[in-house]
C-alpha cells in the first residue's frame, strides 16, 4: 500500500495496515464498503484460491476478515469489479477465474455485510477482463467478460440477481480474439454504451447501435 503524502508524494507502507500472508501471490484488488460504514474495504484477489476481505477500521488500517464475512471460495481469481450489481445499496463483486488458472467467474453478492459465491450458473470459461454497465437500456446492469483463450462473454441482466449469457449480437470477429483489455464507453455520446476490445494484434470498437438493435 502506498500512502498519498499530499500532493503527488507516496511512501510504502510496509504492511502496517493491510497485511498479507507470507507466500502467497496476490492479483488484483477491490476496493468497496462492504459494510456501508463510510469507509472502503479491500477485497484481494488470490492466486492461491481464497480471495481476501479486509475491513476498515475507519484509520486506513485493514484487519482480515474473510472468515466472518465472506463464503470460503476454493478457486483462484484474477480479476475483480465491484458494483451494485442488483441495485440493493450493497456493493457486490464480480470475478474472473482468470485464463491461465482455469478458474471460473463468478458473483459475490453482498448480503447486508457479507460476501457470497453464488457462481454465475452458466458458461463458466476462465476470464481476466471484467466491465460493467447496462448495454440494453433495460435498468438491469449487464456483464462483459473478456477472455484471454477462447471468446468474448456477454451476461445480460435480467433482474432479482439472474443472468443469461448471450452473444449472439455481436460479429463473429469479436468474439474470438486473445483479449488483453475489454471496456464499455459511449464512445460516440448517443446514451448507450459502445465496447472498446484490446488484442495481441489491434484494437477494436464495436458500437451499439441502440436499445432494439443491441450490439453490432
Ligand atoms: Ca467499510
Ligand atoms: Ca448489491
Ligand atoms: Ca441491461
Ligand atoms: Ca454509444
Amino acid at each position: 500500500m502506498f500512502l498519498n503524502q499530499g500532493g503527488r508524494q507516496f511512501v510504502l507502507d510496509q504492511g502496517n495496515r493491510l497485511r498479507l500472508p507470507i507466500d502467497t501471490r496476490s492479483e488484483a484488488v477491490a476496493l468497496l464498503d462492504v459494510d456501508r460504514d463510510g469507509d472502503l474495504d479491500a477485497l484481494v484477489a488470490m492466486y492461491s484460491g481464497q480471495d481476501l476481505l479486509f475491513e476498515n477500521d475507519g484509520t486506513g488500517h485493514f484487519s482480515d476478515v474473510t472468515a466472518t464475512r465472506m463464503a470460503p471460495a476454493s478457486l483462484p481469481s484474477v480479476a475483480l469489479r465491484a458494483v451494485d450489481l442488483d441495485r440493493d445499496g450493497w456493493e457486490d463483486v464480480v470475478v474472473a477465474g482468470g485464463g491461465y488458472t482455469n478458474g471460473p467467474n463468478a458473483i459475490y453478492w453482498n448480503d447486508a455485510g457479507v460476501l457470497r459465491d453464488a457462481g454465475l450458473g452458466v458458461s463458466p470459461l476462465p476470464s481476466s477482463q471484467i466491465d460493467v454497465g447496462d448495454l440494453d437500456g433495460d435498468g438491469n446492469l449487464d456483464i462483459v467478460f473478456g477472455n484471454e483463450f477462447a471468446r468474448l462473454e456477454i451476461h445480460w441482466g435480467l433482474g432479482n440477481r439472474g443472468f443469461m449469457e448471450d452473444t449472439t449480437m455481436l460479429p463473429p470477429a469479436a468474439l474470438d480474439r486473445w483479449l488483453t483489455a475489454a471496456r464499455l464507453v459511449d464512445f460516440d455520446h448517443d446514451g448507450d454504451l459502445d465496447l472498446l476490445q484490446s488484442w495481441f494484434r489491434a484494437d477494436c470498437l464495436l458500437e451499439n447501435l441502440g436499445l432494439e438493435q443491441a450490439l453490432s
